[in-house]
């Protein structure tokens, strides 16, 4: 169990739940499509950008969760190359969420040791936003501690065919074998300095992909839960976790 940590009694969480989760097996890397945004929003009769900004909200209390409970990587599905898609207005209004996030929570991450990085193709986003991650980033960047890696304008299909295109340039120039191997191939991906999710968390009930992490994801343990992304809460994470550590891993052995 994990004893007494002063982080929880600031956090008021049941001490129930946290004695379920076991210290020594927490998951190195979770990964978490934060759906249910807009149902939330919806819900209270508000436009679906409450519903984004009350989300941004919560992936700080997630972090900070994560990184005292000594989770190693946190991914988080924060805009995929199908959200483009959207009405203009409310991608233009998620193009400033990491600018807002930054803004109230860098001084926070750099105190707490954590690292910003960034997946996905960030050529096309706005100037402004690129400048805000890029800054986070590089600031971050001699922190040893939980790693926070948001994918952004991130599709894996893209992510595959991206790493294809740049295997086959460089075996055209003889700088790497024409007999690959997995760990060479993982080296293509945008994923590459992370270890494989342990754990996938889906909230608001569906039970899909949606083009995330598919290479990465192959031995994953997936958690769904029904509750909305904005009411996601330190219980909920803590009860994937104690799910996660009843569940016996096998990667196809036996
Ligand atoms: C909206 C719920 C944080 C999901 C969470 C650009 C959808 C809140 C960031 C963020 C979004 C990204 C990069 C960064 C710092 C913060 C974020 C987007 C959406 C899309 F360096 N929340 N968040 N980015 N939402």
């Amino acid at each position: 169990m994990l004893g007494k940590l002063k982080f929880w009694k600031d956090k008021d969480i049941s001490t129930l739940s946290a004695e379920k989760v076991k210290k020594g097996d927490i998951p190195n890397h979770i990964a978490i499509i934060m759906d249910g945004n807009g149902r939330w929003a919806k819900k209270r009769a508000l436009p679906r950008s409450a519903g984004h900004h009350e989300g941004m909200k919560v992936v700080r209390k997630v972090t900070k969760l994560a990184n005292n409970l000594g989770v190693k990587a946190l991914t988080v599905y924060a805009f995929s190359t199908e959200n483009w898609k959207r009405p203009k207005l409310e991608v233009d209004y998620l193009m400033k969420l990491p600018e807002e996030f930054l803004d109230t929570f860098l001084p926070e991450l750099i105190k707490e040791n954590v690292q910003v990085r960034i997946m996905g193709n960030k050529e096309a986003l706005p100037q402004h936003t690129k400048k805000a991650i890029e800054k986070a980033v590089s600031e971050t960047r001699d922190n040893n501690g939980m790693i926070l890696n948001f994918a952004l304008n991130y599709g894996s299909r893209a992510e595959l065919i991206q790493a294809v295109n740049r295997l086959l340039h460089d075996v055209k120039n003889n700088s790497t074998s024409d007999e690959i191997t997995e760990e060479q191939f993982e080296s293509y991906l945008m994923s590459n300095e992370l270890e494989d999710p342990d754990l996938l968390i889906r909230t608001s009930g569906e039970q899909r992909l949606s083009n995330f992490m598919l290479w990465q994801l192959a031995y994953t343990e997936f958690w769904f839960s029904d509750v909305l992304w904005p009411d996601f809460s330190d219980e909920h994470l803590l009860k994937a976790i104690s799910e996660f550590q009843r569940r016996g891993r096998r990667y196809g052995g036996i």
